[in-house]
């Protein structure tokens, strides 16, 4: 059957062309004999569109007749990015449209800077959902994402006069190309209402009469996987008003109400939170994550029952991924969906329930973990609250058996928190009933056993494991970084290492090579180039690309400790001043970079951008340091973005106070494009240095177990005079500003340095001296940026992927035949 309808649309330049002249004309409706770039690249989207859904359904096809286990990955943040490139060359066929373009006088790149970033995410978490579903469908596995389509997606960063402002960022205003509407996959999700007790076979059963329904419509993106035709689902529910509601409306008349009351069911799945720290149980919040994981849901049964009917095979054939505790309310939905509405008793459902769920917690922040206030839960799902209590009464029952009446330990370890406001702890709820517990690097596992989660460790420590975090090559390295891509490939002869980036080792033995070194330096400096020129667009500074270029690219927090990295900076500046003018002509230039966004209640983090503009404006303008030093913020970071500033980046910051990141995976997208590290011992930085070698990175600071000694001594720390002396030169008002930045200074003052900026500054200055010296001597920084690059295989998310799938849900891939 395959062999007959392979390749039902061609790929020659002549049907491209054509295709897209089509899709001006009939999908776009601009006349095929004059259209602009925008409407180009949406004919371009659309052809490329038709490739997709062809495999696509061939994918489905093909996984429905072999019904294999599926993994479903429940995530309400995904941050896509664009889809264009990523999706001809994942379908292979990005040369064939760059020269269908250019002979209807059009240029690839041009075009697909047309596309917008779909930015359905805040940070971490919502990017590494984006990686993993592209390892999924490249590495053949029969999967599923499930999320929200949000209307509006991660606010605009706009920044006037040196401070954030929020804009909002309704994404979907020029159409979306890359998802499909299926209207008749629709589902209702219902609210509210009360627990009414009724007969049931000789006894009593709780049945929920729900108040308010909202339909889940599902939007599906194509997902295509590299080398493969397999093409896997990203389905995004977005929410509609239901005409189960408004019958009673209608018939007392009181029709405009009624309509008007319709829109509100729409504000579900409208805007992502933008605080990716904590949620302080809104309602709206517990809806969305309901609505998701209530729609995803029966859409998983469904396709169970279509080919089986008994659920005791349900573990058979479904894994279900909680990508972090955000779709937990899954748990206790499969409960009650398999207790109330297929009337199997408690425990076959718990039974069920314990073989399905797998948890990754993403944060070792105690802020992290959510709660949702019970009251808040009781009139929303008054049966899910049930639920959970019946859950929480054996949880306990049982666990009183096992440790005794240790009333403290019993307390922390309850899925209910008792106190003025009670309330509901998800990753409770998340551990007690999934049959695996994952960190996402190895010294994150650590302190989820040794700290976050002791007491279940200490419970259960079979339930706990890791698997360090990754990024996919296709999109950081193929996509982005296209030079470097052809060079690795020359080099290696072959491109196989974009399905096995542990091929990337083979450049080792070239570390050396003068010729390697040369066609290195050239690529780099042409991705400088390229910065240098975005950077001058969009501040204005003009920047030497003989400087070092050194880029912190990431949210902004406290703990990730860009105050530190502005700190630095304003001692390089002092240090420069204060220098002979001879002497200047040693120290090393650099271009300082600096991009992220502030959460919009963050207050400390929003000085700390402000901080960092008003540094510039002093620095940049500065004759004195002239090239020798440059500090620009770039504004509104994005996936985008991050394509266009890493492949330019010589040093990167990856310098959270230890034991606050859980992972991180910035660093891994700048190995993999031969930038160098500069870095704490924290998060996936440690097995970084494991692969790479200390030698080739620049590290410093406490590590993870010396953090809570520090903080022990308090007042008796010793912080070093240049750290004073550069927080004092902000206290004082050099950069201006001094009753805002007040606050700033306050949070690193002795005593009160939480997050131990003044206790890592020394070696911190130490760990930036040494890169400047490294940096003179440029064949030995070429090496270590080899290095880096070729020791960066085990940080791809197919491995991080692999991984799952054999020892964490069980799947097999399911590869559909060419
Ligand atoms: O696991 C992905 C990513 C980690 O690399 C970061 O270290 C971590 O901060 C981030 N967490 C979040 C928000 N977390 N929650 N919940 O983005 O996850």
């Amino acid at each position: 059957m395959f062999g007959l309808m392979d390749q039902f649309l061609k790929n020659d330049p002549i049907t491209l062309q054509n295709d897209i002249l089509r899709h001006v004309e009939y999908t776009v409706a601009r006349s095929r004999f004059s259209f602009d770039d925008f409407e180009a690249y949406q004919a371009l989207a659309h052809s490329v569109r038709d490739r997709l859904i062809e495999r696509w359904h061939d994918t489905q096809v093909h996984f429905k007749r072999k019904d294999p286990k599926r993994i479903y990955f429940l995530s309400l943040e995904y941050l896509m990015g664009r889809f264009l490139s990523n999706s001809v060359i994942n379908l292979g066929i990005r040369d064939q449209y760059a020269d269908a373009l250019s002979q209807l006088g059009f240029e690839f790149e041009v075009l697909a800077e047309q596309e917008g970033d779909a930015a359905l995410g805040n940070g971490g978490l919502a990017r590494l959902s984006a990686c993993q579903i592209d390892s999924l469908a490249t590495l053949d596995y029969p999967a599923l994402g499930y999320g929200l389509r949000y209307q509006y997606g991660l606010y605009r960063q706009v920044i006037l006069d040196g401070y954030q402002h929020e804009q909002p960022y309704y994404w979907l205003n020029f159409g979306n190309p890359w998802e499909i509407e299926r209207i008749h996959v629709t589902y209702p999700v219902k609210f509210y209402g009360t627990v009414e007790e009724e007969d049931f076979n000789g006894g009593k059963r709780q049945v929920w009469v729900p108040k308010e329904t909202v339909e889940a419509v599902a939007y599906d993106n194509p997902i295509p996987g590299y080398g493969t035709r397999n093409t896997i689902t990203l389905r995004l529910w977005a929410a509609k008003p239901s005409d189960q509601n408004d019958m009673e409306s209608y018939n007392t008349g009181d029709y405009i109400d009624a309509v008007v009351n319709r829109r509100t069911a729409e504000t579900i799945s409208s805007i992502l939170y933008p605080d990716d720290r904590s949620h302080q149980g809104k309602e709206l919040r517990l809806k969305q994550q309901y609505f998701f994981v209530s729609a995803s849901l029966q859409d998983i049964i469904r396709r169970f029952k279509d080919a089986h009917s008994n659920f005791d095979d349900f573990p058979e054939k479904v894994a279900l991924q909680l990508n972090d505790t955000h779709p937990s309310l899954a748990i206790v939905e499969v409960m009650r969906v398999l207790i109330d509405e297929e009337h199997l008793s408690w425990s076959r459902a718990w039974d069920i329930v314990c073989k399905i769920f797998s948890f990754t917690t993403h944060t070792v922040l105690p802020e992290g973990l959510e709660k949702i206030p019970v009251d808040l839960l009781e009139s929303l799902l008054p049966r899910h609250l049930q639920i959970i209590y019946d859950i929480n009464f054996n949880f306990i029952e049982k666990l009183k058996k096992r440790i005794g009446l240790d009333y403290d330990r019993l307390s922390r370890m309850s899925i209910v928190e008792e106190g003025a406001a009670k309330s509901i702890r998800m990753a409770n709820l998340s551990i007690v009933c999934s049959h695996t517990v994952n960190g996402v690097s190895k010294i994150h596992a650590e302190l989820l056993k040794t700290r976050v989660f002791k007491d279940f460790y200490e419970l259960w420590p079979h339930k706990f494991h890791y698997k360090t975090n990754g990024v996919t090559q296709r999109r950081w390295i193929v996509v982005s970084n296209p030079s470097l891509c052809a060079l690795i490939s020359k080099w290696l002869g072959t491109e196989a290492w974009i399905r096995n980036l542990d091929l990337l080792a083979g450049l080792q033995e070239y570390a050396t090579n003068a010729d390697l070194h040369q066609e290195w330096k050239m690529v780099r400096k042409v991705n400088k180039m390229r910065l240098a020129e975005y950077i001058e667009t969009m501040s204005g500074v003009k920047v030497s690309v003989d400087a070092m270029f050194d880029v912190q690219i990431k949210r902004i927090h406290e703990y990730k400790r860009q105050f530190l990295n502005i700190l630095g900076i304003i001692h390089r500046y002092d240090c420069i001043k204060n220098m002979e003018k001879n002497d200047r002509r040693n120290v090393v230039p650099r271009v300082c970079i600096i991009g992220g966004k502030a959460a919009p209640g963050y207050e400390i983090a929003k000085k700390i951008i402000k901080l960092c503009h008003a540094v510039a404006e002093k620095i940049n303008n500065d004759p004195d340091v002239d090239d020798l030093l440059k500090l620009v913020f770039i504004p509104d970071y994005n996936v985008s973005v991050a394509e266009l500033v890493i492949p330019g980046a010589d040093l990167s910051q990856h310098i959270s106070t230890a034991g606050h990141e859980a992972s991180g995976t910035g660093s891994m997208k700048f190995l993999m494009n031969g930038c160098l590290l500069l870095a704490t011992a924290d998060g996936s930085t440690i097995e970084i240095i494991e692969e790479i070698g200390a030698d080739n990175m620049f590290l410093f600071g406490a590590k993870v177990n010396e953090v809570p000694v520090l903080r022990e001594k308090g007042p008796a720390l010793k912080v070093p005079l240049q750290f004073a002396r550069v927080v004092r030169m902000v206290r004082n008002g050099y950069f201006g500003f001094e009753d805002y930045f007040k606050s700033l200074c306050d949070s690193v003052e002795v005593g009160n340095d939480f997050y131990l900026l003044g206790s890592d500054f020394e070696s911190y200055l130490e760990a930036q001296a040494a890169a400047d010296m490294a940096f003179v001597d440029q064949e030995k920084w070429t090496q270590m940026s080899i290095l880096s690059m070729a020791g960066s295989g085990r940080f791809s998310s197919d491995r991080t992927i692999e991984e799952y799938a054999e020892k964490t849900w069980g799947i097999e891939p399911c590869r559909c035949p060419f």
